[in-house]
């Protein structure tokens, strides 16, 4: 191992270097004049000095495992098979399998530049005409809390960001809440309430017997859970399982929600991509505001607008008047300024000139419609090929029952392993397959990897 020269801190007041070096270990006793350094209400005296040691000062830090999603486009890249097939980020490509940048947002793009818009900083809660722009997205523009100043919205990082924001508010101003996330849930929800200490626990939402919703163990553990908790919904395509709740089910949700004080908080990162109507994605939101329940939203744009590396989103809080959001905001900026002080600008403007521009705005709506429409195509004709080349009469129904950019195909971790090892697909080893990584013409191929592995690994 290659020898260091390594600057130490060492808490050690009153000793000399000798006895330290007999004994790096012991504690130390120290007196008030030396103190220099105040941590946390405890008194250090930092004693710097160079010494020569045999290991890093990272030998403590242990190999993170490899993110179970975005660990698998590097998987992919790796692969030097010219069938390989990347199913595993839920990321829109083209029916040539490239990823596709909006007409909309190269047009927007193209305005922006001839504007010779400038970079200085945004405030700390983003660009105002994003703010209203998304806020009315999600909303509709004449919902009545918008109207009232009901709804507090600050420009984050995405919606990993502004989901992040939220935790950390939740964290701050309901210690004593947990939140209660699907089972299964995408896969970062638990990282992001982990890292932000917040405790959490799992309501049921996936019932394998009819590859569709457990609504009654959904609502039995949403009941049970302590009075005043956060409950985490998917406000459309529910990420992995692609199984969302019907209308009437979504109003025996908020019933219970209501009933039991909770506070709901969505994740809406898919709006216009379920249906390809920007509408009818937002009508779980719009339900539960309808009722006059506050509640959290985050937000994104990287699957709408095909934005995900500028990294747009929002966190917007309804809240019962327009005094309590005006000091809720005022608490999201103060969380924000520390994390990364002000968000980034060119989504941002991005977003609000697509949505202030009637025309850009319709041409948005249409390039939407067609990218969902691409990939209800691609589930329509996979699982066409599976009936007709599965001779066993498994139904496999349940692919157009779900919707949404995934498909949760029921295989295992190791069918997932084989349509991997063997078929050169790349997906998440929970069974979810991205629909928008697939072309029709790579259907056929698909429906022979998913049949092998399903009927043969156990
Ligand atoms: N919520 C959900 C439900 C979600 O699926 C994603 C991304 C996000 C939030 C965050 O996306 P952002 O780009 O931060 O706005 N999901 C895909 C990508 C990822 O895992 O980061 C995925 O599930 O493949």
């Amino acid at each position: 191992m290659a020898s260091n020269v390594a600057s130490v801190a060492i808490s050690a007041p009153s000793a000399s270097l000798a006895s330290l070096r007999g004994n790096p270990k012991q504690r130390i006793g120290f007196g008030k004049k030396h103190a220099d350094l105040l941590f946390k209400g405890k008194v250090f005296t930092r004693v710097s000095m160079a010494v020569t040691v045999n290991s890093s000062h990272f030998e403590g830090v242990t190999m993170a495992p490899p993110d179970p999603i975005l660990g698998v486009s590097e998987a992919f890249k790796a692969d030097t098979s010219d069938l390989k097939l990347n199913l595993g980020v839920g990321a829109y490509r083209t029916e040539e399998l490239q990823p596709y940048v909006l007409n909309v947002v190269k047009k927007v793009e193209k305005l922006m530049l001839e504007g010779g818009e400038n970079k200085e900083y945004l405030p700390i809660e983003g660009l105002a005409a994003f703010n209203k722009a998304t806020a009315d997205l999600l909303l509709g523009a004449d919902n009545p809390v918008i109207k009232e100043g009901r709804v507090a919205t600050v420009q984050g990082l995405s919606g990993t960001g502004s989901l992040r924001v939220a935790a950390a508010f939740i964290q701050r101003y309901f210690p004593d809440s947990k939140v209660l996330i699907s089972s299964p849930t995408w896969g970062n929800h638990r990282n992001i309430f982990n890292d932000a200490s917040v405790p959490w626990s799992e309501y049921r939402y996936y019932d394998p017997r009819t590859v569709g919703l457990d609504f009654d163990g959904m609502v039995t553990d949403i009941k049970a859970a302590p009075d005043g908790s956060f409950v985490l919904l998917h406000g459309c395509a529910h990420n992995p399982t692609g199984i969302d709740p019907t209308p009437e089910q979504w109003e025996k949700i908020a019933d219970v929600i209501q009933e039991k004080n909770h506070i709901p908080f969505f994740d809406v990162a898919y709006q216009g991509f379920a249906s390809g109507s920007l509408d009818e994605d937002a009508f779980s939101v719009r339900l539960f505001v309808k009722r006059g329940m506050e509640l959290f939203v985050a937000q994104s744009y990287s699957k709408n607008l095909g934005l995900y590396a500028e990294r747009i989103g929002a966190t917007n809080v309804v809240c019962s008047s327009s005094e309590a959001a005006v000091r809720v905001k005022s608490q999201l900026k103060r969380l924000a300024r520390p994390m990364y002080s002000n968000p980034p600008v060119h989504g941002a403007r991005i977003v609000a000139n697509v949505v202030g521009d009637p025309n850009l705005f319709s041409e948005w709506k249409e390039e939407m419609e067609i990218m969902a429409g691409r990939i209800k195509n691609v589930r329509q004709r996979l699982y066409e090929n599976l009936i007709q080349k599965d001779k066993t009469g498994k139904d496999w129904s349940f692919i157009l029952k779900q919707i949404g950019m995934f498909s949760y195909t029921g295989l295992n971790k190791a069918q997932s392993d084989n349509m991997t090892n063997k078929w050169h697909v790349y997906m998440t080893k929970d069974g979810r397959i991205s629909l928008a990584g697939l072309s029709l013409a790579k259907c056929e191929y698909l429906a022979d990897a998913i049949i092998d592995s399903f009927h043969n690994v156990s």
